[in-house]
């Protein structure tokens, strides 16, 4: 009797350790494809080449897979091209949520940089454990001090923002979630005083203006601060100020307060910095209605492509906590002028993301408009860059970062 008793304890604390092991699993499946969840538009089920098969070759830069560096990476949210290790010569730097790698332009591993992310300790009913703090947003290479050595700027979320340097150790952090306050909302760097060191500028209930290591500089508070904030000369005056773009374009001094507004004709949540072909000053890129928008620094509309496949009807999903997931709508997108040969013209590359799809759209532009190459992308794609050839009568090749994967593209000649 007392053998049935413990034989049927035995079983049913077996059956108990293997329920609890489904239960982690599928928790833990349900967090990594939190995309699944959401609805694929028909249009970007397939990943595939839709426009321009014969312009450009694919091929893999660098891969980072789930099982392996990806654990030490994250999901890769910046690429970057130029000098930003001690060792001369070119880089391409990959950044992802739990750190970053440099390699070579053939895509082999220089060396790696891990995050160090703060720990706190929490507590779950009887229970204490380490939290670490590592929801900080996308991360993106910079380069603080121009020093050709790269730091890493986590731009914000629940944990806040973060500046981590070359080796990863954390310089920094601000903007933690609180309940009066909610979190930081962005966080970019940028010279504004024109001494060659970076000033820190955050968007939280205004703005307010660091220098590098932190002090406070300025602060403007306001109800209701930008997603987003860039540092950039608007008027070629040598001097910077910051910006920001949703229904209008504000530009602001470099202690934050206001100089000027510009209404635009959309509303862009989240824009990027895109450099023209022979000009000294950037111009805002963003995707809307379906069509990309070129806007100059002082609000003029320079042109709208045509983009089709960036815009779907709104598909909300219902999360069991009440949450919803907009799916389809544009979340952000950034492009590169490229001449892809000596004798192709500057094409306008430019790479669009959507909410937490799986999917991006890579869209190559003639300088008039008209779509030459077209291709839905497997991952959630967030940046692009350049690589120069080492021949300098050789092509460039853009990269393209999804995810997991960086894609790498030449001209078919
Ligand atoms: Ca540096
Ligand atoms: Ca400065
Ligand atoms: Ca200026």
């Amino acid at each position: 009797m007392r053998r049935r008793t413990t034989i049927t304890i035995i079983v049913l604390a077996t059956l108990g350790l293997v329920a609890i092991c489904v239960l982690f699993a599928f928790a833990a499946l349900r967090i990594y494809r939190l995309a699944d969840l959401v609805p694929v538009p028909k249009q970007l089920e397939e990943p595939r080449v839709v426009v321009g098969q014969e312009l450009l070759r694919r091929d893999v830069f660098a891969h980072f897979g789930f099982l392996d560096s990806a654990r030490d990476l994250g999901r890769i949210t910046d690429v970057a091209v130029g000098e930003y290790d001690p060792h001369p010569g070119l880089d391409v730097v990959i950044a992802g949520s739990r750190g970053a790698f440099v390699l070579d332009r053939n895509g082999v591993i220089q060396n790696q940089a891990e995050f160090q992310f703060k720990v706190s300790k929490q507590k779950f009913g009887p229970f204490h454990f380490d939290n670490e703090e590592s929801q900080l947003g996308d991360v993106q290479v910079v380069d603080l001090e121009g020093d050709g050595v790269s730091e890493y700027l986590a731009r914000g979320s629940l944990d806040g923002a973060a500046l981590f340097d070359h080796q990863g150790k954390m310089l920094l952090t601000y903007g933690k979630y609180t309940k009066g306050r909610g979190s930081i909302q962005d966080l970019t760097v940028g010279d504004l005083d024109g001494d060659g060191i970076d000033e820190l500028v955050v968007s939280w209930d205004g703005i307010e203006v660091f220098d590098k290591s932190g002090r406070p500089r300025a602060q403007v508070a306001e109800k209701f601060s930008p997603m987003q904030v860039e540092v950039v000369d608007t008027n070629g005056d040598g001097k910077k100020e910051i910006i920001s773009v949703d229904a209008e374009l504000k530009i602001r001094d470099s202690t934050g307060h206001v100089l000027k507004e510009v209404e635009l004709p959309a509303y862009f949540g989240k824009f990027s910095l895109c450099q023209l072909p022979g000009q000294d000053q950037p111009v805002i890129l963003g995707v809307q209605d379906g069509k990309v928008w070129l806007i100059d620094l002082a609000g003029n509309i320079l042109s709208q492509f045509d983009a089709p496949l960036s815009k779907f009807d709104d598909t909300v999903q219902r999360l069991p906590n009440g949450e919803e997931l907009h799916g389809t709508s544009v979340f952000e997108s950034r492009g590169v002028w490229i001449k892809f040969t000596k004798d192709w013209p500057e094409y306008l590359a430019v790479i669009t993301g959507f909410g937490p799809l799986d999917r991006s759209v890579l869209d190559v532009f003639t300088s008039s408009g008209k779509l030459v190459y077209q291709e839905v992308l497997p991952e959630h794609c967030r940046s692009l860059a350049i690589l120069p050839p080492t021949d300098p009568s050789a092509a460039p090749e853009l990269l393209v970062a999804g995810q997991e994967t960086v894609w790498r593209y030449r001209a078919l000649k």
